[in-house]
């Protein structure tokens, strides 16, 4: 049997590593593509649809396939400390990297407004966590300042390297499948994720490993859509937390990934999102975060409106896991019922 050894060793050839680069992985990576035929079914299309299911990475999203990348280049230029803003993931990533690497983490991430499970990771690996009064885009101003003149590496998706390692996503997709998807749908918060899958996309082409190339769709949450109002949103709101974001720093790359790709960006309502997120946990058996359903409902509202050819294949990116929001689960689902020790109470509110 051949053990995964993490993205960077097993995608070496692509990436800007050499044998000096201090490998720092926690085997990231070769997360499953989950087929969702009741989504197919329940759309009433004849797609294939597939869920490359980003959660089962370990610290339970995406971030950690940038962030493998982000450290281990940190490490190589000598750092002993990283910094990041962060709707959560990214820092709960960069947390238990920096820990796994045995450097310092400094992570600042919006007052109220992050998922529980992401801020006690962030904690529990010995991040110094600030939570800051303001949003998001607020605290990547300030952590940027701070990385330009202090001794500390910020691991944002502004760190070249993070794309780097996020394109992996689209290599995995490819082998995964055999062939590049016609279309891969993907959320979008600071506008990162979408960039560097395209990315990936285009080198496994040039590459030769594959003979297509999908069209790029991105789903903003309707409160927090800068790039598809095309202005900066001073207050984003939404439930899907991980995307609340008013001005993202690849907002340029992503949008040229869309027109490239001949794809495109849309929005999506809360009660979209908390649809879908209710849909697929319920129909397929996979619980995601949020912003991740925003891809669900997405695909959902696209088909409706009859914007896929009939017989697509469709990669969806369900970017993280929904234990990360165990607040929002609660909210959403039905409450838990409180019966006394006794079998008949408890037949009584079963109905059998
Ligand atoms: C679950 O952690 O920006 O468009 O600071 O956590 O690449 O930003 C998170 C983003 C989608 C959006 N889904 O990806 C952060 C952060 C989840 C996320 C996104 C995020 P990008």
């Amino acid at each position: 049997m051949k053990t995964w050894r993490g993205v960077i060793e097993e995608y070496r050839d692509f990436l800007p590593v050499s044998d000096k680069t201090p490998v720092v992985t926690l085997f990231e990576g070769n997360t499953p593509l989950v087929p969702a035929p009741r989504l197919a079914e329940a759309t009433d299309a004849r797609m294939q649809i597939y869920l490359k299911c980003e959660g089962f990475n370990p610290t339970g999203s995406f971030k950690d396939r940038g962030m493998t990348m982000a450290i281990s280049k940190a490490l190589e230029t000598g750092a002993r400390a990283v910094i990041c803003a962060s709707t959560g993931n990214t820092s709960a990533s960069a947390a238990a990297f920096a820990a796994r690497a045995g450097i310092r983490a400094f992570v600042m991430v919006p007052k109220g407004a992050i998922a529980l499970g992401k801020l006690s990771q962030a904690g529990i690996h010995g991040a110094r966590v600030l939570m800051v009064d303001g949003n998001f885009d607020q605290a990547l101003t300030i952590v940027r300042q701070i990385a330009e003149r202090h001794p500390v590496t910020l691991v944002n998706s502004v760190n070249p390297f993070r794309l780097e390692g996020q394109k992996t996503g689209a290599f995995e997709v490819c082998d995964q499948l055999g062939r590049a998807p016609d279309y891969h749908l993907i959320p979008v918060g600071n506008a990162g994720n979408i960039t560097a899958y395209w990315r990936g996309y285009r080198e496994y082409h040039r590459a030769g490993r594959v003979r297509e190339l999908p069209r790029m769709v991105g789903f903003q949450a309707a409160g927090a859509a800068p790039i598809y109002e095309n202005r900066i949103i001073e207050e984003p709101r939404t439930v899907a937390t991980a995307i609340k974001i008013g001005n993202p720093a690849s907002w340029g790359p992503a949008l040229e990934a869309m027109k490239d790709s001949r794809g495109w960006v849309d929005i999506v309502t809360d009660e979209e999102i908390l649809r879908a997120y209710r849909l697929l946990a319920r129909e397929e058996g996979i619980f995601m975060e949020p912003a991740s359903a925003a891809t669900v409902a997405g695909l959902i509202k696209s088909i409706k409106a009859g914007r896929f050819e009939s017989g697509s294949t469709l990669i969806l990116t369900l970017t993280g896991h929904g234990l990360k929001d165990p607040d929002t689960a609660l909210e959403s689902a039905s409450r838990p019922t409180t019966v006394p020790p006794q079998i008949d109470a408890v037949l009584a509110q079963l109905g059998l």
